[in-house]
């Protein structure tokens, strides 16, 4: 069986990665996730996309909010409100429990891994949950309002603001998790799940060494914008606003030289004539669990055609 890595960050890339998962074992598949969407916030260390990939992977997450956690109340929240505390970023009673254990095994000397490993064993996942770093990496969104933290962006403003550029703070100094790097060297093949390659895949891209270690192996992207729309989140907005078509063969000309294959959704059935790369067209849209699984057959089929 194929040793693969995942790349994933935020909700699309979290739904193809739960249908991986139900495909492949621990000793076959490994997530490398995104952490510049993480954040200090109420004292707290966040990682949202690391987060997403959890709740999805131990299937607990909100499929209503697309991320936090399944079956939550809000008192906390809602008490610090009442106590003049920020409330903007909205955090679920389970879920802050996560904050808190990531944040004390953070405190107490752990890595942002050993942590992530720490929690998603006591989650009962058993496939490897790789940061793609374990040094701080924070996007800064350029926008016509000014430069905004990545969350403020996405949360506060709910992504209003026009995006000029995308800054990774800290991406020079930051080392690829070197965990993510030993397995790549043993890896078969690499998927880019259809997460936000501007916000999601292109900090990981940046990490110095990333992108020569995916070089020597096939790597197939799915694409997350969906006859001209993403199914979630800004990606479409910002193509917009960065003067790129929103479509699927943009998507793929963003990953070109990286990308051996690239999937997309039978909508874009005629936009894939104009993609210079092989590429399959099948349903994307991932509403059931055996919609994640379907896709991730596709998925492992066509890698299939590149080794
Ligand atoms: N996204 C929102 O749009 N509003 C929220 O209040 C919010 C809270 C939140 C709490 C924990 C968490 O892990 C994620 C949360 N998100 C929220 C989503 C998060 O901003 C995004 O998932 C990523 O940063 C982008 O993928």
């Amino acid at each position: 069986m194929p040793k693969i890595l995942a790349i994933t960050g935020g909700i699309g890339g979290a739904k193809l990665a739960l249908g991986l998962s139900q495909l492949l074992g621990p000793e076959q598949l490994v997530f490398a996730v995104n952490t510049a969407d993480d954040f200090e916030h109420l004292g707290l260390h966040i990682s949202p996309d690391i987060d997403s990939l959890t709740y999805a992977l131990a299937q607990q997450n909100n499929q209503d909010l697309g991320w936090g956690r399944q079956g939550e109340t809000w008192q906390f929240i809602e008490t610090l409100a009442s106590l003049g505390g920020e409330d903007w970023f909205r955090l679920g009673d389970k879920d802050m429990a996560l904050h808190v254990r990531r944040t004390q095994l953070l405190a107490s000397g752990h890595s942002l891994t050993q942590a992530t490993q720490s929690i998603t064993q006591a989650m009962g996942i058993t496939h490897r949950v790789l940061p793609m770093s374990d040094d701080p990496v924070r996007t800064l969104v350029h926008t016509d309002q000014g430069v905004l933290p990545f969350q403020e962006y996405f949360v506060k403003q709910r992504c209003q603001p026009k995006v000029i550029d995308f800054e990774f703070q800290g991406i020079e100094d930051a080392q690829l998790n070197p965990a993510l790097a030993a397995w790549l060297a043993q890896c078969d093949a690499v998927i880019i799940c259809p997460s936000n390659p501007y916000v999601s895949v292109d900090p990981m891209l940046q990490l110095a060494g990333f992108k020569a270690l995916l070089a020597p192996l096939p790597v197939v992207a799915i694409s997350p914008i969906i006859g001209g729309l993403a199914i979630k989140g800004p990606a479409a907005k910002m193509m917009q606003e960065l003067n790129v078509p929103t479509s699927a063969a943009a998507v793929a000309k963003h990953y070109e030289g990286l990308i051996d294959g690239f999937i997309v959704d039978k909508t874009d059935e005629n936009d894939s004539k104009q993609i210079k790369i092989p590429s399959i067209v099948t349903n994307t849209i991932m509403v059931t669990l055996q919609d994640r699984v379907s896709l991730a057959e596709d998925t492992l089929r066509f890698l299939r055609e590149f080794s």
